[in-house]
């Protein structure tokens, strides 16, 4: 584990924590976005115009943030316009590696590198950043546009609409006001809340964190109790960024990061919404259990010292999920 200063590679603890013991989450670097007409949008510089075999996908199969990435690359049929290089599950001293010892892995397909962290240096070479994924390659001007995935989802949900023919819309105009508020918390006490609770080096912060988790997990239990998707009858973003959370709980986040007042098994409405995600047309093929359960287990040192990779547990996420007979309010 380390990260770039200057675009040299400094290798350094495993996760930010400050004085407290909290984890501390950087800011995503490169925030530009592509648009269907290359206008900037909003943040960063304009320029990235939407088009076939221009942008390039950084991913591990292990992270829930490039999953996110992953998901709408297939939800918006974009596969055959956005290719994708998968990294190594292993995250060790040198960060994210292009090796290629593991089923799934795929090398750097662009340039033939050996480390995530030359594709940060092509772009900046004096970089001084994490070598985070996902990230969102223009190989027109061998640039980063985003290394942030809410931002990459949200171009893939429509800058691309005109090459594809396909406009369904995972962040529909009559829903931001409430997905908003939904995503913010699911982001700061699940998404996040999971790596708060396994990467605290304090009681207090495991407990800061662990008890707004299961609040959470709660309140959406009861939710999905009356509504099949977190916004009523329509499936969201919102419901991807949770998802790639829910698939990692029971197999990772339960034991490694200490998450274990429950699992996801044992919410009646989370675990049949948690199927019926993973059973929507493409999802599967997007969740590698073998580079989750490896990545977490083997890569975090601190929190695993043997890194020993458990057997379990089996989950049946083919069974059949029973949504379909709920109100769709
Ligand atoms: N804000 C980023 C976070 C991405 C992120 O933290 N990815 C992790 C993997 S799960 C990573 O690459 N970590 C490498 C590091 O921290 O050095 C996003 O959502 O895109």
């Amino acid at each position: 584990m380390g990260q770039l200063v200057n675009g040299e590679w400094k290798t350094g603890q495993v996760a930010p924590t400050s004085k407290d013991g909290s984890f501390q989450r950087q800011d995503s670097s490169f925030r530009n976005w592509v648009t269907s007409d290359g206008r900037p949008g909003p943040s960063g510089e304009g320029g990235f115009e939407a088009a076939r075999d221009r942008y390039h996908l950084y991913v591990s199969y292990a992270c829930p943030w490039a999953h996110r990435a992953l998901i709408f690359r297939k939800l918006k049929g974009l596969e055959d316009l956005i290719g994708v290089s998968v990294v190594h599950p292993d995250m060790l001293d040198d960060g994210w590696t292009f090796d290629l010892d593991r089923r799934g892995a795929t090398g750097d397909r662009l340039y033939g590198s050996r480390f995530m962290r030359e594709i940060y240096t092509r772009a900046e070479p004096r970089a001084t950043t994490k070598v985070t994924v996902p990230v969102l390659w223009d190989r027109q001007y061998e640039t980063i546009v985003s290394n942030e995935s809410a931002e990459i989802i949200r171009m893939f949900n429509s800058a691309f609409d005109g090459l594809t023919g396909n406009s369904d819309d995972y962040w529909p105009a009559h829903l931001r006001d409430e997905i908003e508020p939904v995503n913010a918390r699911i982001y700061d006490t699940v998404n996040n809340g999971v790596y708060k609770a396994g990467f605290a080096r304090s009681q207090e912060a495991y407990d800061a964190a662990v008890g707004p988790l299961f609040e959470t997990l709660d309140w959406i239990e009861e939710r999905l109790s009356r509504r099949r998707y977190l916004m009523g009858a329509q499936v969201t973003e919102a419901d991807w960024r949770l998802f790639t959370t829910l698939i990692r709980f029971d197999k990772v986040y339960h034991g490694h990061f200490k998450c274990n007042r429950n699992r996801i098994v044992d919410f009646p409405n989370m675990w049949g919404y948690l199927r019926e995600l993973y059973q929507w047309p493409g999802v599967a093929e997007t969740v590698d259990f073998d580079h989750i359960t490896r990545h977490y287990h083997y890569s975090h040192e601190t929190v695993n010292p043997h890194r020993i990779v458990p057997i379990g547990p089996a989950l049946d996420l083919t069974a059949p999920h029973g949504r379909g007979a709920l109100a769709a309010a």
